[in-house]
């Protein structure tokens, strides 16, 4: 590993694990890989895990712990150096913070310690890596954590982002015995109500001249069939992928926390991320996103995408 996190580990015996908001699983994933590898080679550490959840934490619940520990702690922040991504600003207080992210982002906040790997599937594979590397002991429950991370921002190793490297470190994390059968049996089912939600969703999928494929989910429609922001946001905008007609996609979504409206951008093969940038999110080239205070920002994002379409096409 890493020597310059060795010595931060070494250093500490309060450490605080946290990570990006709305946390998808990779967050989880890393954050618990993470936790648990920890635990196991360090016991006699105070180690924590803490954020907001939503339905997919499979792992432990968050600990609630007192804010004043942020000033003794050793904090790591995964899978997002973007402060619009952070909950809360306690990890201001941090001792020491280190950042691990594999988004192309560059840091808007205070840090000491930055890792980058922009070239790494997820920010599980980094931790994985991190891990192997160092020789540490891997348990079970991080080897888990970490390959649903894998999994899930790989979308099954489908993803451009997936390299020889994420299939050594998956390799390395299958023969530490986790049991995959299981972790893709909770990762690919899901209730029959959700299947038909997709359903009523991609029927009243728009669509540009040029093909752009493009949804607005508004506060009616999360209520009228009850279900969050993030479940449809993140959740249902790889339901327009894998159309031939269509080569870039968009699914917007009203958030009640915030009142702003989430926009998660995708693409097969023309870079989007920096229409992404433009209305002040990130991400990877092909999937990113951002969130804009009105529709009609929306309607100018969809128009951003068009001309770059136009411009593609020649
Ligand atoms: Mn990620």
């Amino acid at each position: 590993m890493d020597q310059k996190i060795i010595e931060l580990i070494n250093a500490h015996n309060k450490i605080i694990i946290t990570r990006h908001k709305d946390p998808d699983l990779d967050a989880y994933g890393s954050q618990f890989g993470l936790y648990y590898a920890l635990k196991h080679n360090f016991p006699d550490k105070e180690i924590y895990v803490t954020g907001d959840v939503n339905g997919l934490n499979r792992f432990k619940p968050m600990d609630i712990i007192e804010p004043s520990l942020y000033s003794e702690a050793l904090v790591f922040i995964l899978d997002t150096v973007a402060k619009q991504m952070l909950e809360g600003s306690l990890y201001e207080q941090a001792k020491m913070l280190v950042l691990i992210d594999h988004h192309q982002n560059n840091p808007d906040i205070r840090y000491d310690y930055y890792i980058r790997n922009t070239e790494a599937s997820s920010c599980a594979e980094i931790i994985a890596r991190l891990l192997i590397d160092n020789e540490w002991v891997i348990p079970t429950d991080s080897a888990t954590a970490l390959y649903t991370g894998i999994v899930s921002d790989t979308g099954r190793f489908l993803y451009k982002s997936v390299t020889a490297s994420t299939f050594e470190v998956a390799a390395k994390l299958i023969n530490l015995g986790i049991d995959i059968q299981s972790i893709y049996a909770q990762m690919y089912s899901e209730s029959l109500s959700m299947k038909r939600l997709k359903a009523v969703f991609f029927s009243t999928v728009e669509f540009t001249p040029r093909g752009i494929a493009y949804r607005k989910n508004d506060a009616e429609f999360l209520k009228k069939y009850n279900i969050d922001t993030y479940s449809v946001s993140r959740g249902m905008v790889n339901q327009m992928s894998g159309i031939d007609e269509v080569p870039i996609w968009a699914n917007f979504t009203y958030e009640e926390k915030t009142g702003r409206i989430l926009c998660e951008l995708r693409s097969k093969i023309i870079p989007i991320v920096d229409i992404a940038k433009k209305y002040g999110g990130g991400g990877h080239l092909l999937a990113c996103g951002c969130n804009v205070a009105t529709w009609e920002e929306t309607d100018l994002i969809i128009n951003d995408l068009d001309k770059l379409l136009e411009e593609y096409h020649g």
